[in-house]
């Protein structure tokens, strides 16, 4: 039986129901995906997730790629590689990349539906299968040369990396040492080593095409301190003919030096690879072609980080949702317990532990915060649509940009947090000691969901990134624009009467949230010395001891927002004539906003009170006394 539960009901209410897609699809850019196709492809993607993806799941857990050193390989298992060709064969990834690459571009709210599925039945898969994703960023940036290997990295179905992180510069990416120098013919040589690379090695493609950060040097006004200093480059595995594609059979020095030992999706591997020569100088140097012929490395690399950034949020929800339908299986056949009001009779029948207050408690935790995750995601995407149409028309969508930019760390980084917490404390938990053995998924979703708060930028990161990239240098443009919607929608009458207390939950947390900001941008601007008296430059440490705080508050805000708008339609609905399924899937929505609404919402006044009361205390502390 597959260990992938997927909710493709839940997922087609956001789609059809809630930001109704069916009026984009088959239209504009997407006039090749109509809703008929749609709906048909979210099946077939659907089977294949349960099935073939997720048929594969735990043998990489147990029997993960081991690294042989010597030939510098880490084969993967064969049912694992059986999983890859099936996604791959499917040729679904075109929805995602542009028609001049072989693309058939559909809504990003249908793909992130999709990639949803194929995360959670087995995220690897869609991992090692990114290479599309990353020649759509190779060919939107690069030159007539680059346009081509594009084509080829689709054509040949090549691996693709990112290669940022060094031994010494993780999520300080400008502290990153690898160097570029410019050969005669146009090429540079890269040197150094980087840490942490996804993918960087396995027996699934003939060739892999990495894009390198590296700092250029020896040429006038290139190549400075920081992540401005940093260009990109297109370093290839094995060199080729730029034009035909065919192998020169020439190795270019870029290696794979070990492969980390993890605890989670083991099966994706995590590389050191080294570029150019040995410190003995021995070796090939690694030879690779800066992209657009531009020095503009971190900002092309930001367009892989920001599509990287929104599958990992993906990822943990999709783990989050399948955590709780195990859980919810589980805990429906589990008789354990008499009901707790006949507690002192020992004569008492005994019940499914859905019986049970505190169970219920936890499945309700569960599964509104999976399905208002996976609105987060989706509605975050419906932004994206909006962002593809205006580029189709040759337009810009200037605020669909920045409301996709400001979602972006709370998609990340209150999505992982609040997902890996979940499946441990509640998903792993409704099984009691079942939970901690292999013969349940759970345990290994734990351990698999944990890296989602850890890549592509840490929650601290995310935190800093929303209030300071998102919020101040915005000018808190998009979270004028969200909070305006909020605030409409609890001064509406929605939800008939019926949503009147949730409302007005939301109201207060919404001017707890906005009291967060406003404290933080005191703080800030404390820390301006030219201010006046009182500024002090080490507020700003106050401000950085808010930023998580604000992040996970927002994140909440947003979600019960999310999740009251769902109710309201399915109430609408409810109201009308409803097969007994659906009455249950609606009712289940109503439930799941007001659960979220009443449990997690007012924590969100406490948040404020902490956040306004910040002082540097903690700073201040000796680390010898830590
Ligand atoms: C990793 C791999 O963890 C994990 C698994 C990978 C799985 C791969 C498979 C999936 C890949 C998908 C690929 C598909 C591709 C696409 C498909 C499309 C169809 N937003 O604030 P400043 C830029 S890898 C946008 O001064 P610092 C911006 O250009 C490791 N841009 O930063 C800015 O200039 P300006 C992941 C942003 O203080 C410039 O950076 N590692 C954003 O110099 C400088 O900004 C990390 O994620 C943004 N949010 O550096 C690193 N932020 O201001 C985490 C910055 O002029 N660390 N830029 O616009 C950070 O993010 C740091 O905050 C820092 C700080 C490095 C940015």
């Amino acid at each position: 039986m597959s260990h992938y539960k997927s909710n493709m009901r839940d997922i087609e209410f956001n789609l059809f129901e809630v930001l109704d897609r069916q009026e984009i699809l088959g239209t504009g850019p997407f006039e090749e995906v109509d809703l008929d196709t749609a709906r048909t492809i979210l099946a077939e993607v659907d089977r294949m997730a349960r099935e073939d993806l997720a048929s594969s799941y735990g043998e990489g857990d147990r029997n993960p790629p081991s690294f042989d050193a010597a030939a510098g390989t880490a084969d993967l298992p064969e049912s694992f590689k059986k999983s890859y060709r099936a996604w791959m064969d499917s040729e679904f990834y075109r929805l995602w990349i542009p028609r001049e690459i072989g693309g058939q571009p559909a809504p990003a709210t249908l793909n992130w539906a999709i990639a949803e599925l194929v995360l959670g039945a087995n995220a690897p898969v869609w991992m090692y299968a990114s290479s599309p994703g990353f020649a759509s960023i190779v060919f939107r940036n690069g030159n007539h040369r680059d346009k081509r290997i594009a084509e080829l990295m689709i054509e040949k179905e090549w691996g693709s990396t990112m290669v940022l992180t060094e031994p010494d510069a993780g999520s300080d990416v400008g502290a990153g040492r690898a160097r570029a120098t410019p050969n005669p013919d146009g090429s540079w040589n890269i040197e150094g080593v980087k840490r942490f690379i996804t993918s960087a090695e396995h027996d699934m493609s003939e060739n892999i095409i990495h894009l390198v950060l590296a700092r250029p040097v020896g040429v006038e006004g290139v190549g400075g301190p920081g992540t401005k200093g940093l260009s990109l480059y297109i370093v290839p595995k094995l060199h080729f003919d730029h034009q035909t594609g065919e192998l020169t059979g020439e190795r270019n020095g870029v290696h794979v030096t070990n492969v980390e030992k993890k605890m989670g999706i083991k099966v994706s591997n995590t590389c050191e690879v080294t570029f150019g020569p040995d410190s003995n100088d021995a070796g090939e140097p690694a030879r690779g072609w800066l992209l657009g012929e531009v020095h503009d490395g971190i900002a092309q690399m930001f367009q892989v980080i920001e599509s990287a950034r929104m599958m990992v949020g993906t990822k943990a929800i999709a783990t989050l949702s399948t955590g709780y339908l195990n859980a919810l299986a589980f805990a429906r056949s589990r008789v354990q317990g008499p009901d707790l009001t006949r507690a002192s009779d020992k004569t008492a029948p005994r019940v499914t532990i859905t019986h049970h207050p505190d169970v219920r408690r936890s499945l309700l935790t569960q599964k509104s915060h999976a399905e208002a995750l996976r609105a987060l995601v989706l509605y975050t995407a419906s932004w994206q649509d909006r962002v593809m149409i205006a580029e189709h028309q040759e337009v810009q969508d200037e605020l669909a940009e920045r409301v996709n930019d400001l979602l972006l760390p709370i998609v990340k980084g209150y999505g992982s947090e609040r997902s890996w917490v979940l499946l441990g404390t509640e998903s792993l938990q409704t099984l009691g000691g079942s939970g901690y053995l292999q013969d349940y998924p759970i345990e290994q979703y734990v351990r698999d969901a944990k890296i989602d708060t850890l890549y592509e930028g840490t929650t601290a990161i995310q935190g800093q990134d929303l209030f300071f990239r998102k919020i101040v240098k915005d000018q808190a443009r998009a979270l004028g624009h969200l909070a305006g919607e909020i605030d409409s929608f609890v001064t509406s009458e929605a939800g008939n009467g019926r949503l009147k207390v949730e409302r007005a939950l939301l109201a207060t947390a919404l001017g707890d949230g906005n009291a967060i900001v406003a404290a933080m941008v005191g703080q800030l601007m404390s820390a301006d010395p030219a201010g006046g008296e009182g500024n002090h430059i080490r507020n700003v440490y106050k401000v950085g001891l808010n930023t998580t705080r604000l992040l996970m508050a927002l994140g909440d805000i947003v979600c019960a927002w999310l999740l009251l708008r769902q109710a309201e339609v399915a109430l609408t609905k409810l109201a009308g004539e409803v097969s007994a399924e659906d009455k249950d899937f609606y009712e289940g929505k109503v439930a799941a906003a007001q659960f979220f609404a009443r449990t997690v919402l007012p924590k969100v006044a406490a948040e404020r009170q902490i956040a306004e009361a910040v002082d540097l205390s903690v700073m201040d502390l000796p680390e010898t006394a830590f």
